[in-house]
């Protein structure tokens, strides 16, 4: 039975009619794999009984997920702890020690083992022992599922062992690969996210049990699939030769074959620290946006020759990536495609596998996949907008609608007939209620920070904390090291735990209704400029404020442009404004940086293409989390193509000065000289969005009347 009146904390409280809900849903799937299905790897809801490997018809790969590891108790257990159902989590930990055989001669899928089973064995240990720890329950517990998930993990090793180092995709858990009973070593390819889907699990499992040949089997794959990245685009095939590290498959998308690569190059960034993995996530997501992202769209393109696409189809594996936007900070794409697949439900009852750019049906089944769920998670949680509670309202109805049968929920053969399949893929109870659930109940509802964590490919939780257990030879995390995007993880250093906790921060702001951003400019009034060139800038909510207090004075391009790293033009900097690139930190480590430096004001340029204030609401920048009473100099943000119109005049001559203040001060200048008011701008703020005419108004002087 579902709690609807829980004890978190010491503190009690109701649950909301959602979250019951969710809860609901969650014990009719669960409970009726328990009656049905257990210990089978996974309910078949329409039989009423467990998928086991070897008894059923096989169906092909997808039957490579199945190692008779009870899957769906290695699943879940995180889950029930998730839900403060202490009871449910000790009594699936008991049962998952005393009945998971990893022994099993049986050939399974290395990418789904790794994301499926170690994942939910590490997720698990890690809540068992907070709990031990707490001294709530679980004091028995002895590590036996870090004992379990070692095991796993040095089961999948073999798989490793290739001259490139490109894993193999498959493995005999019993065998290995090259042993003749293993039924397996033949292939010779692999796709992309199989290989490059292993750091999170392998680098916590070298964190917590001290043997670092996991993490270094991951990362050598990363490595090379880093190496053979198309170096003209930047993008990368979806299938590999697993021996000489050819492209088999040269389509290049973010979906099927490759999603989770992408995913785990930033979120191995947030885990584990290590910029490399942030530069080479970088790298590709500006490939990405530049040949792949036609918004709301995103088309699969030819890796050596990008700007052709090469289908008119999208799958929908990608539904997870507006979620990576919103962890990227890049919020506007990530709406826009989110819409899109909201369209697409709308039409379809579920995103089908694959439709068209017209949203026609190209594939019809789904497998009750959690993709578009995760999205609505992150979203909601970046932007609050209660627009996402709805959306995730449409996902639960429709689920109870026409997926819930009497033994489960029934994937969807075909959205355009309805017709079920005996299927209930384990990840709809990892991912898609643990989205759910997390998308409509409070933070206070939860029994741990859910910010400590990060969410793995199939939403098992690993803690940030781990970034603090790494070798010594890495990269530590340092806490000026805080990438500067619309919204994103950072890193928080937690004096009391000592550790680096992860937050979901706005380090930009858009403004509440009720707030509205107050526009800036950055007015050139030095000769040849007089006044006559205005930029619309963005605010800051820290630093000078400029509402009170107009500045000025001369600007210089700090070096580096980024301001990231330490400042080596002082001299040249001292007593000007200086201009710093935005992205790699934080607006207030630049700023902090900057003004140590002797800069008296920073304009900060966006560092994406062809951005501008006409296209892009205004917003302000906010600091990072920290106290930023210490930075004093006055801020604003430039749009790219407002930044270039600046840097074109640096470059033109030898000095321009600016004024930095609110745009409804802008008609009380006059120039020098000049004796003209500057005239007004006609952009129009309504609410927080900010349609400007022109994002740069140059004047003609005769026409100028005042
Ligand atoms: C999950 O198993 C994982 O999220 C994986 O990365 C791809 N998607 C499936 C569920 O659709």
């Amino acid at each position: 039975m579902y709690c609807n009146f829980c004890w978190v904390g010491g503190i009690n409280y109701m649950l909301s009619g959602d979250e019951e809900q969710i809860l609901e849903m969650f014990d009719h799937a669960y409970g009726s794999y328990m009656k049905y299905a257990y210990p089978a790897d996974e309910l078949m809801p329409l039989s009423c009984r467990g998928r086991v490997r070897g008894l059923e018809p096989n169906r092909g790969d997808i039957d490579d997920s199945l190692g008779n590891l009870l899957f769906t108790v290695c699943f879940i257990l995180f889950f029930a702890q998730l839900l403060n159902r202490l009871e449910d989590f000790e009594e699936a930990v008991k049962k998952t020690v005393k009945d998971v055989r990893l022994d099993n001669d049986v050939v399974v899928s290395v990418f789904e083992t790794n994301i499926r089973v170690l994942g939910g064995l590490l997720g698990a240990h890690v809540m068992a022992d907070l709990l031990k720890q707490r001294g709530e329950k679980m004091q028995w517990y002895g590590d036996e599922l870090l004992h379990m998930a070692k095991d796993l993990g040095y089961r999948l090793l073999p798989a490793f062992n290739t001259t490139s180092g490109l894993p193999y995709p498959r493995v005999n858990l019993r065998y290995g690969v090259v042993n003749p009973l293993s039924r397996t070593g033949t292939e010779t390819d692999t796709c992309t996210a199989c290989a490059g889907t292993m750091i999170l699990e392998f680098a916590a499992l070298s964190r917590l049990s001290g043997e670092s040949v996991f993490e270094e089997h991951a990362r050598k794959a990363l490595d090379v699939l880093w190496e053979k990245r198309q170096r003209g685009s930047n993008l990368m095939g979806t299938v590999i030769n697993i021996h000489n590290g050819d492209w088999v498959r040269r389509d290049s998308g973010v979906g099927a074959g490759i999603d989770s690569y992408y995913e785990y190059l930033m979120k191995a960034y947030i885990l584990l620290g290590d910029n490399v993995y942030l530069e080479r996530f970088n790298t590709h997501y500006s490939a990405i946006m530049k040949y792949i992202s036609q918004p709301p769209l995103l088309l699969s393109v030819h890796m050596h020759n990008p700007t052709v696409n090469v289908r008119s189809w999208m799958d929908s594996l990608l539904a997870f990536f507006p979620g990576l936007q919103v962890l990227r900070g890049d919020l506007k794409p990530a709406i826009e495609t989110h819409e899109m697949l909201y369209q697409v439900t709308k039409q379809h009852k579920f995103l089908p596998e694959a439709f068209t750019t017209e949203f026609r049906v190209h594939w019809g089944q789904h497998p009750l996949r959690p993709e578009f769920a995760e999205s609505t998670y992150f979203l909601y949680k970046a932007t609050g907008d209660p627009y996402y509670l709805k959306v995730g309202q449409s996902i639960v109805e429709k689920l109870n609608t026409h997926t819930r049968v009497p033994c489960g929920f029934a994937a969807v053969q075909d959205v355009r007939t309805g017709a079920h399949e005996d299927r209930m893929d384990s990840f709809f109870l990892a991912e898609m209620f643990k989205y759910l659930y997390l998308l409509f109940s409070e933070k206070s509802h939860l029994p741990f920070d859910i910010d400590d964590y990060i969410f793995t490919t199939e939403a098992h939780l690993l803690p940030v904390s781990l970034s603090t257990s790494q070798p010594a030879s890495m990269n530590l995390i340092v806490l000026s090291f805080l990438y500067s995007h619309i919204h994103s993880f950072l890193f928080v250093k937690d004096s009391q735990k000592g550790v680096y906790r992860v937050k979901l921060v706005a380090e930009v702001r858009h403004t509440p209704e009720e707030e509205e951003v107050v526009p800036h400019i950055v007015q050139l009034i030095s000769p040849p400029f007089l006044g006559r060139t205005v930029l619309t800038a963005g605010p800051a909510k820290f630093g000078m404020d400029l509402t009170k207090q107009e500045h000025g004075g001369s600007i210089v391009k700090s070096v580096p442009y980024t301001a990231c790293g330490h400042i080596e033009n002082p001299i040249e900097l001292q007593g000007h404004i200086a201009l710093a690139l935005r992205g790699d930190c934080m607006f207030a480590a630049k700023a902090r940086r900057l003004q140590e430096a002797g800069a008296i004001g920073v304009i900060f340029i966006d560092q994406r293409e062809d951005s501008s204030s006409a296209e892009t609401p205004l917003f302000q920048m906010v600091g990072d989390g920290e106290s930023t009473d210490d930075i004093t100099v006055p801020l604003v943000f430039l749009f790219s193509r407002e930044g270039a119109i600046l840097t074109g005049a640096l470059q033109e001559h030898q000095n321009v000065d600016v004024l930095l203040l609110p745009k409804e001060r802008q008609s009380r200048l006059r120039p020098p000289e000049s004796g003209l008011a500057v005239w007004g701008m006609t952009a129009i703020y309504n609410k927080n969005v900010m349609s400007s005419c022109s994002f740069l108004q140059t004047i003609d002087m005769e026409t100028i009347n005042f």
